[in-house]
C-alpha cells in the first residue's frame, strides 16, 4: 500500500471522527439533556389503579418510650469492651489507629448512660412541627419552618437533604436561624430520608438515590411549591444532584456540600496528568492552594482506601453488620461517631490523635443523632441505601442518568470545606455541574458542617441566593 493511498485513508477516517464529534458538539451537547425514572411502590399492598392516593398531610409527635431507655441503659451498661488493647511502643497509645478509641468510647458511654436526657431532647425536637405524608407507598417524615403567609406573597421553598450517618437534625439550626433572620420569607422543608428515622423503611428493594429523588419531588409538589431550592450534603447532594436532573424546570438552585461526580476517561487522563507533571493541568490557581495534599491523586486514593471499608460492607453486606449494630448501642455509638470524628479533622495523617474532630461537637448533638438511629432501629435499613446505590450503578440501567450532567438552566452552589471527605476539582466538577453560580472554599469545617458551622452555612446560602 502506497503512502499516498494510506494518507488518503487517514484523511478520510480523521474527516469521519471530526464529523460525528462535530455533529455531537453542535446538536448533542446543546440539547438539554432528558432523563426518566421508573415509578416504583415500596409499601406492602401494591394499590390497584382504581384506589385513590392518600395525600393528607398529618401532623405527628416525636413519642418517647421510658421503658425503650431503661433498656438502653441497661445494654449499656453490659456492654462488653473487646480484651486486650495494644500496646505500641510498649505503651497504651490511645489514637484511633485500630479504630475509633476505647476511651474516648468509654467516656462517651459514661455520658450516655448518666447525662445523656433523651426525653428532652425529644421535647426540644417537638418544638418543631413535624409530618408525614404517604408516597411510594411510604410514610415520609419531615419537618417544616416557616413563617405566617402573609397575603401574595412567594415563599422560597428550601429542601434540605440530609446523608448517612446523619438524621434531619443535622439542618435544625440552621432552619432556626434562617427562619429568624430579619428578611425572613422561607418554608423550609427537612425530611427524613426512606429507612431513616421517622421515615418508614420501604419493603421493597430498589430505593436508590433516583427513586429518593423521585419521592422527594413529590413530596415538594404536594407542598404546594413547584419550584424550589435542594440542599443538602453527602446522600442529600447525590440526591438533591439526581432531583436537578430529573426535574429541572422545578429546581430554582441546586446547593451542595459535597461532590461525588463520576470521573470520565478524560478525567482519569487529566489526574494522571496533574500528578506526573503539573497540577496546573487539572487544577486552577486557588484550587492548588486549596488543596495541595488532595491534589495528589495517589494519596487521595489511598485517603479513600483507609477511610472506604463502610462503604464497601454497606453495599454488599448492609444486613450482616446491621444485626450487631441495632443490638448494642455501645457498637452503634462508636460506629456512627467513628464517622463524625474521622470526616470533621483534617485526616492529613492516619493515625489520628484521638477522636479529633468529635470536639466540633457537643456530646448532645452527637448523642441526639445516635440516638435517632437506636431509638427507631433504623441503622440497618439506612445502610441499606449503599446496597442500593451500587446495584443501581452495578446494573448500568441508570448509567445515563448518573453519569449525566445537569441542565445549563439550573444554577449551582457548590461549597468545598476543607475537611470534607471527598473532593472534586472545578475543572471536573463543571462537566456535571455546566452552571455554577457560586464555588467557594472554606478553611475550616468538615463534613456535617451545618452542625459545625451554621452561621457560615447560613451566609453562603443567603449569597447563593441573591444570585438567583
Ligand atoms: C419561625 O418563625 C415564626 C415567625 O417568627 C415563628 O412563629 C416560628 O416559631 C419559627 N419557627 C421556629 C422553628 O423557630
Ligand atoms: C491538621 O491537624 C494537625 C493537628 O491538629 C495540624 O498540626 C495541621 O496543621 C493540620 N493541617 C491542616 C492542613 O490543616
Ligand atoms: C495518655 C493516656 O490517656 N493514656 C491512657 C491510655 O489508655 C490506658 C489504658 O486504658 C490508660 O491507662 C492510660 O492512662
Amino acid at each position: 500500500m502506497g503512502l499516498s493511498r494510506l494518507n488518503r485513508i487517514l484523511a478520510v477516517v480523521v474527516l469521519a471522527v471530526a464529523i460525528i464529534y462535530g455533529w455531537k458538539y453542535l446538536f448533542e451537547a446543546r440539547r438539554p439533556p432528558c432523563y426518566s425514572v421508573d415509578v416504583k411502590y415500596f409499601g406492602l399492598n401494591i394499590p390497584k389503579s382504581s384506589e385513590t392516593e392518600d395525600l393528607s398531610i398529618k401532623s405527628f409527635k416525636i413519642p418517647f418510650d421510658r421503658s425503650q431507655i431503661d433498656d438502653m441503659i441497661d445494654r449499656t451498661s453490659k456492654t462488653r469492651f473487646y480484651e486486650p488493647q495494644i500496646l505500641i511502643d510498649n505503651q497504651y497509645v490511645n489514637k484511633s489507629t485500630y479504630g475509633f478509641n476505647r476511651q474516648t468510647l468509654e467516656t462517651i458511654r459514661d455520658y450516655l448512660m448518666n447525662t445523656y436526657d433523651w426525653k428532652k431532647t425529644v421535647e426540644e425536637l417537638n418544638t418543631f412541627d413535624h409530618f408525614k405524608t404517604n408516597i411510594a407507598g411510604l410514610n415520609i417524615h419531615f419537618v417544616r419552618v416557616t413563617q405566617p403567609s402573609r397575603v401574595n406573597e412567594r415563599k422560597e421553598a428550601i429542601l434540605f437533604l440530609h446523608g448517612w450517618p446523619s438524621s434531619f437534625l443535622e439542618y435544625l439550626d440552621i432552619a432556626r436561624l434562617l427562619n429568624s433572620s430579619s428578611s425572613a420569607n422561607y418554608d423550609l422543608i427537612i425530611p427524613s430520608l426512606p429507612g431513616y428515622a421517622y421515615s418508614d423503611a420501604p419493603l421493597r428493594s430498589g430505593m436508590n438515590p433516583t427513586q429518593i429523588a423521585r419521592i422527594m419531588q413529590n413530596l415538594m409538589q404536594r407542598l404546594g411549591h413547584s419550584k424550589y431550592i435542594v440542599c443538602g450534603g453527602d446522600w442529600g447532594a447525590i440526591i438533591g444532584t439526581l432531583i436537578a436532573q430529573l426535574y429541572p424546570s422545578h429546581v430554582r438552585g441546586l446547593y451542595i456540600t459535597m461532590v461525588a461526580a463520576s470521573l470520565s476517561f478524560k478525567h482519569n487522563i487529566q489526574l494522571a496528568l496533574g500528578h506526573f507533571i503539573s497540577p496546573s493541568i487539572l487544577l486552577d490557581y486557588d484550587e492548588q492552594e486549596f488543596l495541595v495534599k488532595r491534589f495528589n491523586a495517589f494519596d487521595y486514593a489511598a485517603h479513600l482506601w483507609h477511610e472506604g471499608g463502610y462503604f464497601h460492607l454497606q453495599a454488599t453486606k448492609p444486613d450482616t453488620i446491621g444485626y450487631a449494630l441495632n443490638d448494642s448501642p455501645i457498637g452503634l455509638v462508636a460506629y456512627i461517631l467513628e464517622k463524625w470524628s474521622r470526616w470533621s479533622n483534617n485526616q492529613t495523617e492516619v493515625d489520628q490523635s484521638i477522636n479529633s474532630g468529635l470536639d466540633r461537637f457537643t456530646l448532645d448533638q452527637l448523642l441526639s443523632n445516635v440516638m435517632l438511629y437506636w431509638t427507631t432501629g433504623t441503622i440497618t435499613s439506612s445502610m441499606r441505601i449503599y446496597f442500593e446505590f451500587f446495584s443501581q450503578m452495578m446494573s448500568g440501567h441508570d448509567s445515563k442518568l448518573l453519569d449525566g450532567p445537569l441542565a445549563t438552566s439550573v444554577p449551582v452552589a457548590i461549597i468545598n470545606y476543607r475537611n470534607e471527605l471527598l473532593y472534586t476539582p472545578r475543572t471536573i466538577a463543571r462537566s456535571k455541574y455546566p452552571n455554577i453560580k457560586l464555588w467557594l472554599y472554606h478553611t475550616t469545617g468538615g463534613h456535617f458542617a451545618a452542625i459545625e458551622k451554621p452561621r457560615e452555612y447560613v451566609r453562603d446560602i443567603e449569597k447563593f441566593l441573591l444570585q438567583l
